[in-house]
């Protein structure tokens, strides 16, 4: 017997139950519960959960209030080849999307989700992505068959009651719809209706798949939203820092995957920066929703609540904030289990792997002798976002903090300088379009191969990237003081390969200089690419580089540029028509001071 019982609906509004019914008569659940947000029955659902093996109780004094969870083997990432989107127009999608016509894909995914949930409990979980009854909130409801589900969106958003009392009878929410089903990966869809504000997923039971509310509303959705409405939703991390005069600058920065961009959300800086006075809060680690201000700025909040972030690589050194963060109320995905101490392990979390253990796969794992990982290059940690001691007294602002700049990056061994300033905002915006991060010998296949990712949104957005461009065009000219945009490579190399700038906490040198770009306090060079800085304007001290090394940081190859030009006009290719004339000329430009 389930522990859990069917409970009153959160609400009266007709359009919510109507589509809940609906819902209900396809998937044919043996009952409906409705999350309410309340800890009682977040206790109750985990006692059910750990009854069943769904998750395991970590050790109360290390990890209190922790829990483990394992996915299927052939289940544990984002599915990018079987998630869609299906507005009527295919032209709307993009060449980047797939694509299939909205009827076919609801006829498909009928068929799929038919009896679906037969002698499960169907969850009704009511979520906010912004602060509840603020503004720039939006809702939604997802139902779901899994706790794993409920309990990590109980932590990656706000839910409950307040979310439906702030709904009232309004048919604004987004519609998601996840069933486990058969875990079948030959089945598995990520559908996306923008039409309809509906999401719909199944056949997987991993994070990004299936936490409806971050990758699938947050970026696809929303970016139709915002598209719709005069916002936008970026893959963007935002961060404020503060100076020794107590001054608090906003910056958001979109990276490709592989490039830090936890760990410059949660930047500890240097000692000589920390000595002096400077710290650096987090607002948000993967997304921003970004819109126009009254004083003619831009201002950018994090809709989410807590952090789905990569487990492997973090440790007290790479990133001691996110660490901590997972330190209690925190759900592990995927990762090791030391069965001495009933706690988690990853690698590179520290040198000690652990001889009795269970790795990622269920199976018994000694860490000390084995050549297989313990932990999934994927495995995950889903901790509340007010775990993380840098997080930003802002992150409860409704209306965010207003952005000075916006930074762009990527992995370029040689390319990219180690920053430069766009020359405007258009010029940002082609910046961001084309963004690109090199293949390391991390992933399968060739190394050093340049893979376009415009403002790392190319998994993420929901519409045709030509007019999400033009989208960025347009939101510029809407602003007053838009905020200046810049590009960073933490990743350029020595003739030997090897990384001659020393990243983390020393990104912060780098932050400084652009901060100071835009309260106009330092001069920068004009080269064909953009601003860059004079090398005596970037804090060395205590850095461990000296200057030569930083001029070569700094340095732009004229012919690298031209051929990295080439790829762009070959990328920009794909978009035909879309393709904004602003941004035409913005490469033939590029092209012309290049030569
Ligand atoms: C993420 C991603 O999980 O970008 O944040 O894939
Ligand atoms: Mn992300």
């Amino acid at each position: 017997m389930a522990l859990v019982g069917m409970n009153m609906a959160l609400t009266g509004n007709r359009d919510v139950l109507d589509w809940i019914d609906m819902m209900a008569a396809m998937t044919r659940p043996a009952q409906v519960v409705w999350i309410d947000g309340s800890e009682s029955q977040l206790k109750a659902l985990r006692t059910q959960a750990v009854a069943s093996g769904e998750l395991e109780k970590l050790n109360e004094e290390k990890l209190p209030g922790c829990y483990l969870h394992r996915t299927a083997p052939n289940d544990v990432a984002r599915v990018e080849d079987r998630t869609f989107i299906c507005c009527p127009r295919e032209e709307d999608a993009g060449p980047t999307n797939n694509w299939m016509d909205p009827d076919v894909m609801y006829a498909k995914l009928r068929k799929l989700y038919d009896g679906a949930m037969q002698g499960l409990t169907m969850y009704v979980i009511p979520y906010s992505m912004g602060v509840v009854g603020s503004p720039f909130a939006k809702y939604g409801i997802e139902l779901t068959d899994s706790i794993y589900v409920v309990l990590n969106m109980s932590i990656m958003t706000r839910i409950g009651q307040d979310v439906m009392d702030a709904l009232g009878n309004s048919d604004d929410y987004v519609r998601g719809l996840h069933a486990t089903a058969k875990l079948d990966p030959e089945n598995r869809y990520i559908v996306h209706f923008p039409q309809d504000d509906t999401i719909m997923s199944v056949n997987s039971a991993y994070g990004g798949n299936v936490l409806l509310g971050k990758k699938c509303f947050a970026l696809r959705i929303a970016s139709c939203q915002g598209r719709d409405e005069g916002w936008m939703a970026e893959h963007m991390l935002i961060l404020g820092i503060e100076n020794p005069k107590g001054e608090v600058f906003y910056l958001a920065a979109a990276f490709p995957s592989a490039c830090g961009k936890t760990n410059l959300a949660m930047l500890i800086p240097p000692e000589h920066y920390k000595k002096a006075g400077w710290k650096v809060w987090c607002v948000g680690d993967d997304i921003a929703w970004i819109r126009v201000g009254q004083d003619g700025r831009l201002w950018a909040m994090n809709p989410e609540y807590g952090f789905f972030g990569v487990a492997p690589g973090t440790n007290v050194k790479s990133n001691p904030n996110a660490l901590e963060s997972t330190r209690k109320n925190t759900i592990f995905t995927n990762v090791a289990h030391n069965l001495d101490d009933n706690t988690v392990w990853w690698e590179g979390l520290d040198k000690n792997p652990p001889k009795h253990a269970v790795d990622w796969k269920g199976n018994p794992w000694d860490g000390t002798v084995s050549t297989e990982k313990g932990a999934h290059p994927n495995s995950r940690f889903t901790a509340p976002a007010k775990n993380c001691p840098c997080i930003s007294p802002e992150f409860e602002n409704p209306t965010g903090v207003p952005l000075s700049a916006i930074v762009f990056g990527g992995r370029r061994a040689k390319t990219a300088p180690l920053v430069y300033q766009s020359r405007d905002w258009a010029h940002g915006v082609f910046v961001g379009s084309a963004m690109a991060s090199e293949t390391t010998a991390a992933a399968a296949g060739a190394v050093g191969v340049v893979r376009r990712d415009p403002m790392a949104m190319l998994p993420f957005c929901g519409y045709n990237m030509g007019r999400y461009w033009q989208h960025w065009l347009d939101m510029g000219e809407k602003v007053s003081k838009p905020p200046l945009i810049f590009n960073v490579n933490w990743f350029r190399t020595d003739a030997d390969g090897k990384f001659i700038w020393p990243g983390f906490g020393e990104n912060l040198r780098v932050l400084e200089w652009i901060m100071k770009r835009c309260e106009h306090a330092v001069d920068a060079v004009e080269t064909p690419i953009g601003y860059l800085p004079h090398p005596e304007d970037i804090v060395l001290e205590g850095s461990g580089v000296d200057t030569d090394t930083l001029k070569e940081l700094l340095t732009v190859d004229p012919a690298l540029w031209r051929e990295d030009a080439a790829g762009v006009r070959a990328f920009y290719q794909k978009f035909g028509d879309t393709l904004p004339d602003t941004l035409k000329q913005e490469l033939a430009g590029l092209e012309d001071r290049l030569q």
